[in-house]
């Protein structure tokens, strides 16, 4: 390997390592928490970046679900928390870009709505 090509390879691979910092520094987690009134998920309708984790806590005396609409009919079934305990919370560490309504299968007037877009491009600078 010459000089000049191994040179390259290093700065390739430090820009990659930049990206990947940026990449993760830009994802803030998502909060979403559980009511026992209504909206029932606050805020019930979040819009979130593809690959932000996001998580549901469940401060309330009951136990509830996070359950994409697909698992139960039309599929496919993005996420299911199954039981959420009280005090408990269910985590997801990203989803693909798509819209996502999601329920509470324990109580099905609960409902919610997650949108995974791509963030606004970057301004061209032609
Ligand atoms: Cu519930």
């Amino acid at each position: 390997m010459s000089v000049r090509l191994r040179y390259t390879v290093l700065v390739f691979v430090l820009f990659l390592g930049l990206g990947i910092g940026f990449g993760s520094a830009a994802l803030p987690p998502v909060q979403i928490t559980i009511e026992s009134s209504s909206p029932y998920y606050l805020p019930a309708s979040a819009t979130v970046s593809p690959g932000a984790p996001i998580q549901w806590d469940n401060p309330t005396a009951s136990y509830h679900t996070v359950t994409h609409d697909g698992c139960e009919a039309e599929g496919p079934c993005a996420f299911d928390s199954g039981s959420v305990a009280p005090n408990g919370s269910f985590a997801l560490p990203g989803l693909p870009p798509g819209r996502y309504p999601y329920h509470c299968t324990l109580h099905p007037i609960m409902r919610g709505v997650l949108t995974v877009v791509d963030p606004a491009p970057l301004p061209s600078s032609t």
